[in-house]
């Protein structure tokens, strides 16, 4: 079983002020072409598709551009959960309608567990859907007291699915959280307020693969088989040392995974000052934008310069 992981798009978001929508569109054609030419069983999104929980329309456009690519030319599934950015009421507009079109979005959670199903020829693998939600809302859901935090909301989805799933079957989840052991990063917001979110690996131990959201860093957390595919660009200068990538992961018979990072290559450098030199002389065609990470520089977007301080704040535009 193959398949694609990705997630933290946030489509619409800015950086400094600046747009980065034509930079989220060249990377996302990139991810377009990485599934043309690897056919995986289904592509995985999740959470924070967008910045906010009102998306520019520009963001919309370039979300609806890339699932028509994705659903309608490489006829590919794909599944999209909300996560902590996301407003789970739009999100889910149409969703019942566009599974026939095998788009499955899960915005609000469910007071059922539910699942989808893929083959390969070893057999079945089931994908469970978690979308973000504050656990208030996942205790109104599930009508369920226990829940009081991140922790005990996942700890409770997991043992629903435990309860209903066929033993020996390969299973992926789909969640958008922060799980323990993870590395934060500047862009991604709080899950709680006055809390850390945290949610422990061991909630995922039954699962073959955890195909999660929210943390900005592609990294495992807390066990093998707990992935953040981390965000499409660098969000914050605090990210430049990340390399951003989509996760290819195959899956063999037993449910062991084995994870390509796929690179995503931005039309914007965000790179260490040195480093932004080196590139300056060996530029690319495609490298229209530098931006300067430390050191008194200068970000150059089309024609326009804007000068940084020290601590790569903007002090000029
Ligand atoms: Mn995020």
């Amino acid at each position: 079983m193959r398949f694609i992981h990705t997630a933290d798009w946030h489509l619409g978001r800015t950086f400094h002020h600046a747009s980065l929508l034509e930079d989220q569109a060249h990377v996302l054609q990139q991810l377009v072409q990485v599934a043309r030419a690897s056919q995986p069983e289904v592509v995985i999104i999740a959470g924070d598709i967008y910045d906010r929980a009102v998306p520019p329309t520009e963001a919309v456009d370039l979300l609806d551009q890339t699932l028509c690519e994705l659903v309608l030319e490489a006829n590919l599934p794909v599944i999209i959960i909300a996560g902590n950015h996301d407003s789970p009421q739009r999100l889910q507009f149409g969703a019942r309608l566009l599974e026939s079109r095998r788009l499955y979005v899960f915005g609000r959670p469910s007071d059922q567990v539910r699942f989808l199903q893929f083959y390969d020829e070893d057999g079945p693998v089931m994908f469970y859907a978690m979308p973000y939600a504050e656990p208030a809302v996942m205790r109104a859901y599930w009508g369920d007291d226990q829940i009081t935090s991140h922790q005990t909301a996942y700890r409770a989805y997991a043992a629903r699915v435990t309860r209903q799933h066929p033993a020996g079957i390969r299973s992926v989840v789909v969640g958008h959280c922060f799980v323990a052991g993870g590395e934060e990063c500047e862009s991604e917001r709080p899950l709680s307020v006055g809390g850390t979110g945290e949610v422990s690996a061991d909630c995922f131990a039954g699962f073959s693969y955890a195909a999660l959201g929210h943390l900005h860093r592609p990294q495992t957390a807390g066990s093998d088989a707990v992935h953040y595919a981390g965000s499409l660009l660098k969000y914050s200068f605090a990210e430049a040392g990340h390399t951003k990538s989509f996760n290819l992961v195959e899956m063999d018979a037993a449910g062991r995974c084995t994870v390509d990072a796929s690179p995503c290559w931005p039309v914007a450098m965000c790179a260490p000052w040195k480093v932004t030199w080196m590139l300056c002389f060996a530029s690319r065609p495609n490298r229209k934008h530098l931006v300067i990470l430390c050191g008194c520089g200068y970000w150059m977007k089309g024609h326009c310069w804007m000068r940084w301080g020290d601590c790569g704040r903007c002090i000029q535009t």
